[in-house]
Parts: C-alpha cells; sequence; structure tokens
C-alpha cells in the first residue's frame, strides 16, 4: 500500500472524518436512539476524557525515512488482519439499519478486520456468521447470572465457528445512564436480542434489563473465568481492563488476550481514559499476550499513538454504528478506509513504514 490520501476519498464530500458519521446520523435517527449510542453514565465525563486525551498527547514526527511502502498487516489468533483496526462488541445494530450485524459483519469481511459480536446482538449468532459469510468473527459474552445460558452461548459460538471468546468484565451491575432513563428508552418494536427470549420486564436505563436470562451478576468473580476456561476450547479475550493490578489474575488464568476499555464511558463515570491508562498496562502485560483498546478512538493519530503506547490493534465501538446508521455495509466500508487513510498518513508523516516500526519508535515520537 503506497498512499495515504486519495482522489476516491476527496469524492466523499458529506463525511471527511469518522465523527461526520455521528452528525449525520444524528440527522438520521430518533432522539432516544441516537441518545443510547451517544450516551455514557451519568455526567458523561468518562466519554470526554476518552476523545480529549487523545490530542493531550503530541508527536514528534521523525523526517526523511523513505515511506514509500507501508505494511499495516496485523497478526492476531492466527489470522492476518488488514490493519491494526477493529470493531467492537456493540448491541442491537438494527436499531441503525435493518440489515443490521449481518451488514456490519460482512464490511468486516470485505475490510478484512477482526469484528466481535455482542451476545446482544439484534440477529442470531448463527445468521450473522452464515448471511455474512465471515469467517473470522469473535463472540462476545458477559458472565451472566444463568450460568446455564452463559454456557449455551459458548458452545453455540464454538459451533457457528466463532474464533475467539471476549468476556466483558467490569459489570456486576449496568452503570447508570441518565439520558435513557430521561428518554424513557425502551427498544422499538421489531428490534431485539435475538440471542434470547424477550423478558416483560422494563427498565429504561439500559434494554439488558429486558432480556431474559440475561441478567448481570454482581457476584462475579476471576474463578468464574474459569468456568468459561472450562467450557470452551477457544482462546478467552478478557474486555474491560482499566487497572494495571487486574492483569497479573488474567494471565494467571492464561487468557489469550486483554482488552483495555471503559465501555466508552458507559459503566462508571469519571474512569480514567483508555489512553492514558494503557502505557500501564502495556507494562504489566509485558508482550506476553495480544493488547487491544477502545474507547474513544476517532483519528489516524490515535490509533498510531495507541500502538505506540502498546496496543496491538484499536478496536471501535460507536463510530461503526454512525457508519452503519448512514450508508449501511458501504458505509461501514467507506468509515473505516478513511479512517485507515489518516492511519497511513499518520504512519509516513511520523516516519513509521509498519506497526512494528511504530511499536520500535515509540520512545521518540511520543511526547506525553
Ligand atoms: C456498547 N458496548 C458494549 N460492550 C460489550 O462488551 N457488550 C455489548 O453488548 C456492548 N454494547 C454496546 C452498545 C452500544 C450502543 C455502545 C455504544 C457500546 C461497549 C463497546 O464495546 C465499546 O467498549 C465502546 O463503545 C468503545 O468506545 P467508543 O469507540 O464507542 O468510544
Ligand atoms: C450497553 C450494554 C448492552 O453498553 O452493554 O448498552
Amino acid at each position: 500500500m503506497k498512499e495515504g490520501w486519495s482522489e476516491a476519498a476527496d469524492k466523499r464530500r458529506d463525511a471527511v472524518k469518522l465523527d461526520d458519521y455521528r452528525r449525520l446520523a444524528r440527522a438520521r435517527l430518533p432522539r432516544n436512539i441516537f441518545d443510547y449510542i451517544a450516551g455514557g453514565a451519568c455526567n458523561e465525563s468518562t466519554v470526554r476524557f476518552n476523545e480529549r486525551d487523545m490530542d493531550a498527547i503530541r508527536l514528534l514526527p521523525l523526517a526523511l525515512r523513505d515511506v514509500g511502502d507501508l505494511v499495516l498487516s496485523t497478526d492476531l489468533f492466527g489470522h492476518s488482519f488488514s490493519a491494526p483496526i477493529g470493531f467492537s462488541p456493540t448491541a442491537f445494530h438494527k436499531l441503525v439499519n435493518e440489515d443490521g450485524e449481518a451488514a456490519t459483519a460482512s464490511a468486516a469481511r470485505r475490510l478484512n478486520v477482526p469484528m466481535i459480536l455482542s451476545s446482544m446482538s439484534s440477529i442470531a449468532l448463527e445468521d450473522v456468521a452464515s448471511r455474512s459469510d465471515n469467517r473470522e468473527l469473535w463472540f462476545q459474552t458477559y458472565i451472566f447470572k444463568d450460568r446455564a445460558m452463559t454456557k449455551e452461548l459458548l458452545e453455540r459460538a464454538e459451533q457457528s465457528g466463532y474464533r475467539s471468546i471476549v468476556v466483558t468484565i467490569g459489570c456486576p451491575v449496568a452503570g447508570k445512564r441518565d439520558k435513557n432513563i430521561t428518554n424513557k428508552f425502551t427498544l422499538p418494536v421489531g428490534v431485539f436480542a435475538a440471542n434470547f427470549n424477550r423478558s416483560n420486564v422494563i427498565v429504561h436505563n439500559n434494554p439488558i434489563y429486558g432480556v431474559e436470562r440475561a441478567e448481570f451478576d454482581p457476584s462475579v468473580t476471576w474463578s468464574d473465568i474459569e468456568f468459561i476456561r472450562s467450557q470452551t476450547s477457544l482462546p478467552i479475550m478478557l474486555k474491560g481492563i482499566m487497572n494495571p493490578n487486574d492483569v497479573a489474575p488474567a494471565l494467571d488464568l492464561q487468557v489469550s488476550g486483554l482488552i483495555v476499555s471503559n465501555h466508552g464511558g458507559r459503566q462508571l463515570d469519571t474512569t480514567e481514559s483508555t489512553i492514558r491508562i494503557l502505557p500501564e498496562i502495556a507494562d504489566a502485560v509485558g508482550g506476553r499476550v495480544p493488547l487491544l483498546v477502545d474507547s474513544g478512538f476517532r483519528r489516524g493519530t490515535d490509533i498510531l499513538k495507541a500502538i505506540a503506547l502498546g496496543a496491538h490493534c484499536v478496536l471501535l465501538g460507536r463510530p461503526v454504528l454512525w457508519a452503519l446508521a448512514v450508508n449501511g455495509e458501504a458505509g461501514v466500508l467507506e468509515a473505516v478506509n478513511m479512517l485507515r487513510e489518516e492511519l497511513v498518513i499518520a504512519m509516513q508523516i511520523s516516519g513509521c513504514r509498519s506497526i512494528e516500526e511504530i511499536r520500535k519508535n515509540a520512545q521518540t515520537i511520543i511526547r506525553r
């Protein structure tokens, strides 16, 4: 891959950056759905920390490095992906597009980037895999109070060809989302957690309450990760690591990867931004397993910084939903290609020819 910005990119007049999809989606979506996706916990301070802290880290570009040819490929769990960019698990894609997760997963296949399907998907996990023909999907689950349900999901994912299991931690309970409560948010008719049955419960704070057998469990401990391990032969990643002290117990349980995440600021408000805690977590991990990160990544330079600070891959949450809302599968392709082009430019101007070189140059190109 040679060039950064292309003529094709110039033709996309409506959106020139990832955040434009948010603006365009806002104009299309009902207010309560937009708020459910965009919103965070309480004052939404962490939502803002996530994005603003990217800018607090400055770059010192290295000049004259022959950056004519770049390599962006990224190997994870035995597959070579096209870029260090992937999709975080997000619930209910049919809220924004009728093809829902099938469209997103198909975009991920065409882009050759990893996608984590949420257990709260609005299309059943088997159907997402078959409709998208994506053979590299990963599956996310919580450790639900109903362990039999948790086990069933693991079995279904393994049987349908999912490549790894992502267990979301840091959710003993659902965070408080003021906007959903104010809006009296409920899922529209036709959108539901398709891997589950509907319950009659209505709690506006988070639609997960309306899903039978999907109750969070405040009693979850590290030993439950062992339970998950005993139930699947797939690699297991933990998503939601925010404290360096949680790295040792995770690695003791031989997990295959970690995802630094504060759920996009949707769980505990005033939690630290992921870009700021990433270096400390990377130190604790010491390269023993792949380290991924999400929450607030919107620009090519954000991704460059995450890699320099120890991440192997950066995941996108809301931007994927915004792009899906604006133009379905094609929107997701466009948006990710745009971000990839920004990453290419950032690598070239900072003097890094590969993901490996970003890591090697990290000490000199990053100023904190
Ligand atoms: C999420 N997230 C999430 N995480 C998870 O583990 N399981 C899930 O079902 C969901 N559902 C979900 C729905 C919506 C609408 C959003 C916005 C987010 C959190 C998600 O995986 C990710 O951590 C954040 O979205 C990343 O932050 P950005 O990129 O949205 O800032
Ligand atoms: C959310 C839940 C589904 O973030 O985790 O909305």
